[in-house]
């Protein structure tokens, strides 16, 4: 049975690739932060009751912790690294850019020199993102593309790039580079736009909620979906050679486009409830990204399978599920 270290498996794409991996016959090990309320919700379904799914294990451990780290690698041994634990939000990044730079960068640092010290040394997945084309110098972006990040996060995970790139060529460690462009499910973090947008549109429709502040609604982004992402990071550790891949549907749309997408589907008119509100534009933006995933098409076999239409679906769909729930709880005197 092969074995697979996860951090951030309490995160949205930690939640797929942990489905995908125990399907396969892994045995899963997650890093988790303690935390003082519970965080596991994405994963709740695959651990309940860790006597029925003894494939599942979770540990504590902070990407902070470089010792914590070392241990946690050197006892379990792995087959397989996927570093996907990070502060994630690109707004966030820039009122917290030093605690970004310890996680997002130094984190995959001290797990790289965790896993290079051991004597068999695991195949390692890094979460790169399209953040690192920032202000693009050319469209669309492949893996040749230079960076130019516009944020703290941008510039965290273009270290954590090179780090990744340097520990292969350096140590002939078995490390790649997914860059991945924005990806998004029922799953996804609520303060990040798409889930944002559905979160709010269903609440509106259910007479939840009455508007919805954003910030720039013309920045344009390549938007999959997390499930199809995650079976990409997996074939990048099946190949022969370690690689870089850039993973994209290939097709950008709007923030308005996704808002017409959402509320049309609900038959509203987003313009009567969307509100600017400053706090939500970023000090430097990144206006337009869109990924050219022929290398991974080509080399790995991957095809993103959910249309940009099945994903504001999906996602309405979800969110109207959990706006029902609220309703009832509201309408009998709990909400
Ligand atoms: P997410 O939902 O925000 O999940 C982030 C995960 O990282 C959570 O499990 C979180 O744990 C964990 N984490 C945060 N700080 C940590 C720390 N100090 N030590 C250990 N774990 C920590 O992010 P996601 O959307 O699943 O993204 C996964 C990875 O891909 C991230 O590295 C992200 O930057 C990158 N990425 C995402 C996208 C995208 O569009 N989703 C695109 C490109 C790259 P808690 O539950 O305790 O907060
Ligand atoms: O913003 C605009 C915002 O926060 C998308 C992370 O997973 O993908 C994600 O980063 C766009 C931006 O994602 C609001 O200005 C407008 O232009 O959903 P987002 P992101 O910044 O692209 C990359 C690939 C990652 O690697 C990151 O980890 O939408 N926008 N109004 C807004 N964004 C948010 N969050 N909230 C708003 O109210």
């Amino acid at each position: 049975m092969k074995k697979a270290l996860i951090t951030g498996i309490t995160g949205q794409d930690g939640s797929y690739l942990t489905e995908l991996l125990l399907d396969k016959g892994y045995e899963v090990y997650g890093i988790i932060r303690r935390s003082s309320s519970f965080h596991t919700g994405r994963i709740d379904h695959l651990y309940r009751d860790p006597h029925e799914q003894p494939a599942l294990k979770l540990i504590y451990g902070d990407l902070t912790d470089g010792g914590d780290l070392s241990t946690v690698v050197n006892e379990i041994q792995p087959d397989e690294v996927y570093n996907l634990g990070a502060q994630s939000h690109v707004r966030v990044s820039f009122d917290m850019p030093i605690y970004t730079a310890d996680v997002d960068a130094l984190g995959t640092l001290r797990l790289l020199e965790a896993i290079r010290t051991i004597k068999n040394p695991p195949r390692f997945y890094q979460a790169s993102s399209s953040e690192m084309y920032g202000k693009v110098v050319e469209t669309p972006q492949t893996e040749k593309t230079p960076f130019y990040p516009r944020s703290p996060y941008g510039c965290a995970k273009v270290y954590s790039y090179w780090q990744t790139v340097n520990y292969r060529e350096a140590y002939d460690l078995f490390a790649c580079n997914g860059i991945l462009f924005n990806h998004e499910s029922p799953r996804r973090g609520e303060t990040f736009v798409t889930r944002k947008i559905t979160r709010a549109a269903t609440r509106i429709k259910l007479g939840l909620q009455k508007d919805l502040y954003l910030g720039n609604v013309d920045a344009k982004r390549d938007w999959g979906f997390a499930g199809d992402y995650v079976e990409a990071m997996w074939l990048m550790l099946q190949q022969d050679a370690p690689d870089d891949y850039v993973v994209a549907t290939g097709e950008n749309h709007s923030v308005c486009e996704f808002l017409d997408e959402v509320f049309g589907r609900l038959d509203l008119d987003w313009s009567e409830y969307v509100k600017k509100d400053p706090k939500y534009f970023r000090p430097a933006e990144v206006d337009i990204l869109l990924g050219d995933p022929g290398k991974a098409k080509k080399e790995l076999g991957w095809r993103p399978r959910v249309t940009f239409k099945e994903l504001a679906q999906m996602m309405t769909e979800a969110d109207m599920k959990l706006a029902e729930e609220e309703k009832i709880l509201k309408d009998h005197g709990r909400g």
